[in-house]
């Protein structure tokens, strides 16, 4: 059983359609969803902008494994390609953290390495949970902290849409 902070991305096809594929998908698991933002490419490769939003999950039948597996299903479904890294998608589901679970482990490392670098994840996380705390290098810190340590441009890369995801 556990809670999840689930990061959704895509920047191919009908991006929102894809993201609001996860929220259907997993409507009966979900605590919360983030508004939708339009954000700034992450990591060096030349794209269109994404769509970001973080729904968090808790389910007492699935664990941390069965969240990558469920979203590897969704991944699936929207006909994912894994063409390049950090590259084009059309749906990209992330597990940011899954109950207090730290592993170095590469199919699933928890927390997500790079979501304290990354303002797609941590502007929507904050905006459902203001306290959100994340374990960076042995040491929890603040999301708002983390955010802040972010280059400003990072951050005004990231901007909330009006489209939501539920109906
Ligand atoms: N996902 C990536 C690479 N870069 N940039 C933004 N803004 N949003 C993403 O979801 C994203 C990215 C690969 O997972
Ligand atoms: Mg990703
Ligand atoms: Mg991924």
């Amino acid at each position: 059983m556990s809670r999840a902070v689930l990061s959704v991305g895509s920047n191919v096809g009908d991006s929102l359609a894809h993201l609001r594929s996860v929220v259907d998908a997993l409507a009966d698991v979900t605590v919360s969803v983030s508004a939708v933002y339009a954000t700034a490419p992450w990591g060096g490769v030349e794209q269109q902008d994404f769509l970001n939003a973080v729904v968090v999950v808790d389910d007492p039948a699935t664990d941390c494994r069965g969240w990558l597996r469920r979203g590897q299903e969704l991944e699936a479904a929207a006909e994912r390609i894994r063409a390049r890294r950090w590259g084009p998608r059309t749906l990209d589901v992330d597990i940011v953290v899954c109950d207090d679970v730290r592993s170095d482990d590469p199919v699933l490392t928890l927390p997500h390495p790079r979501a304290h670098e990354r303002a797609f994840v941590l502007i929507p996380w904050l905006e459902v949970e203001p306290d959100a705390g994340l374990v960076v290098d042995d040491q929890i810190v603040r999301a708002d902290a983390l955010l802040s340590r972010l280059d400003a441009a990072e951050r005004a890369g990231v901007r909330k849409l009006d489209q939501g995801l539920r109906r």
